[in-house]
């Protein structure tokens, strides 16, 4: 028997890819795995792709809604957005076809907090689901599945979906049976109750997906690596924001305020946050647990160094070595990294339960605290929110972290008022760039702004940023949030104009 498929009804409906993707008809939901680059299914999206460009050819329109748990790769998101076969996508992605497709109106793009795509689905606000297509590690005799480097919604797919095509992969490493905690006591309002999770590292589920064998309609094999890229090493500019925050929270252990082992971390996407993990390290910190949705480089060499003790995420999003890395001491990591359902690793009550500091990249920031992680210029998207609002609104701690300039000082990402906004004045606590922090909590906007003036913006626009709330402050008509609104998104037009926000 074959220990990666060791259910005889499930072995007997291995196909080829492309038999598979002929079950996916025109127009049809598919629910597929997939959270930052890990356990996205990798034979059967290029299949469709050929399907759907062949469609094409003949003049036959061909467009699927793709649902996930958040970004995948050039295998999934790349292949179909290419061949035009993507009309609805959601809640997250990073892909840039995928990007330059959504941005040239294309293709819709709903942009929704990770943590609530599971109930929003159950809710049955985004209609049926047709077909869910998920990669797993393995199938049990029993028919239980053994989940694969992300978890994201993959129960909640399996579950509700029509018809259920399995990619079962050889590459991911069987020291991963036993690694995942699936909850499978979520209900629907009225009937929910409280989640039984007290500490990050608590399992409350089982280590296996369910599925009912009968909707089954395809395994097929796969044997390649989730294709997932480098981080650049920390540079002065990430060590600088990182410096300031190991600062902040030593000060607040100081203040009485946080506890020596910090609270549970989240840790978000991006070089920037691998960076200030690297940080918390050489600020000697120990003892900490981490309750995140990505578990990237930065953060494995924590917990392989006994720094983070304990950590909860939905996904492994590590480089090439950092997947040898977790190979290599699987057995280790296995006792101290627990894999959960977005929905679970996001949940808002979790969050908020166990107090969690959230520290997260964004795109800019206004006087006022308001952020945007989303969007350039107010109108093109880069990936999208993704479990940054889930964090920030519910935790101990929201932090939000940038550097002052983007494109080689061109823009800065401190401005009068945000383009887009994705976290209110109200869900910010921290602004955090290279040349310093802003502690907004307890301020009115108006205190708010001259410590964001003060502490986050670059040299060369704080002037600027002076002048425009000086005089906002003088001819505002309302003088609780001071604004100038013929001018308050003139530098974003400015850019736009000339390529620099500098008059
Ligand atoms: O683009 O490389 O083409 O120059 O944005 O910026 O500075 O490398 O920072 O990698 O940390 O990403 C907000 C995108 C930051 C990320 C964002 C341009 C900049 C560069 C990347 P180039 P950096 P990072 C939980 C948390 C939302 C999701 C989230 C993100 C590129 O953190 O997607 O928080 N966050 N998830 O030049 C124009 C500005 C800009 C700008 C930066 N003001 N205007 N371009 N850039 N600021 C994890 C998950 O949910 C999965």
């Amino acid at each position: 028997t074959d220990a990666r498929i060791a259910h005889p009804a499930l072995a007997a409906r291995r196909m080829p890819a492309d038999e598979a993707a002929a079950l996916i008809a025109p127009g049809m939901t598919v629910g597929m795995s997939g959270f930052t680059g890990a356990g996205y299914p990798k034979a059967v999206p290029q299949a469709l792709a050929q399907r759907i460009l062949a469609a094409h050819g003949r003049g036959e329109a061909f467009g699927l809604r793709i649902l996930t748990g958040a970004s995948t790769a050039p295998e999934l998101d790349g292949a179909l957005a290419k061949v035009g076969g993507i009309d609805f996508r959601l809640p997250y992605q990073s892909d840039p076809e995928l990007r330059a497709r959504i941005n040239a109106g294309l293709i819709e793009y709903m942009d929704i907090h990770l943590g609530q795509v599971a109930q929003y689905a159950w809710f049955g606000f985004l209609g049926r689901i047709d077909v869910a297509v998920i990669e797993v590690a393995g199938i049990l005799p029993d028919g239980r599945l053994v989940p694969s480097t992300s978890v994201g919604n993959n129960k909640t797919w399996l579950d509700l979906a029509d018809k259920v095509v399995l990619e079962v992969n050889r590459r991911q490493p069987p020291g991963l049976d036993g690694m995942h905690d699936i909850y499978y006591g979520t209900a629907l309002p009225p009937e929910r109750k409280p989640i039984p999770l007290l500490h990050p590292g608590d399992r409350i589920g089982e280590p296996y997906l369910k599925v009912d064998p009968a909707k089954v309609v395809a395994v097929v094999e796969t044997d390649g690596p989730d294709r997932l890229g480098r981080f650049a090493p920390p540079d002065e500019t990430s060590r600088r924001i990182a410096g300031h925050l190991v600062e902040f929270f030593r000060h607040e252990i100081r203040a009485g305020r946080l506890h020596e082992h910090l609270l549970p971390l989240q840790s978000g996407v991006g070089n920037i946050a691998n960076a200030v993990l690297a940080g918390l390290r050489e600020g000697g910190f120990g003892g900490l647990t981490a309750f995140t949705e990505v578990i990237q480089d930065g953060m494995l060499d924590l917990i392989g160094e006994g720094i983070i003790q304990t950590a909860s995420a939905t996904a492994l999003s590590l480089s090439p070595e950092g997947v040898e890395r977790f190979v290599r001491d699987i057995d280790t990591y296995r006792k101290r990294i627990v894999l959960r359902p977005q929905e679970i690793s996001n949940h808002a009550e979790l969050v908020r339960r166990l107090g969690c500091i959230a520290m997260n990249g964004m795109v800019e920031a206004d006087l006022y605290g308001n952020v945007n992680s989303t969007h350039v210029a107010g109108t093109s998207i880069i990936n999208g929110i993704g479990g940054s609002g889930d964090f920030a609104r519910n935790g101990f701690l929201s932090c939000f972290v940038t550097p002052s300039t983007a494109k080689g000082g061109a823009i800065s990402t401190i401005v009068p008022m945000v383009s887009h906004v994705d976290h209110t004045e109200h869900d910010v606590a921290v602004l955090v760039t290279e040349q310093g922090l802003a502690d907004l909590r307890g301020l009115s906007p108006k205190q708010r702004a001259r410590q964001v003036i003060a502490h986050c913006a670059h040299p060369d626009y704080r002037p600027l940023l002076q002048d425009y709330f000086d005089r906002a402050l003088r001819d505002s008509r309302g003088k609780h949030t001071p604004h100038l609104l013929n001018e308050a998104l003139s530098w974003h037009q400015r850019y736009l104009d000339t390529g620099s926000m500098k008059p």
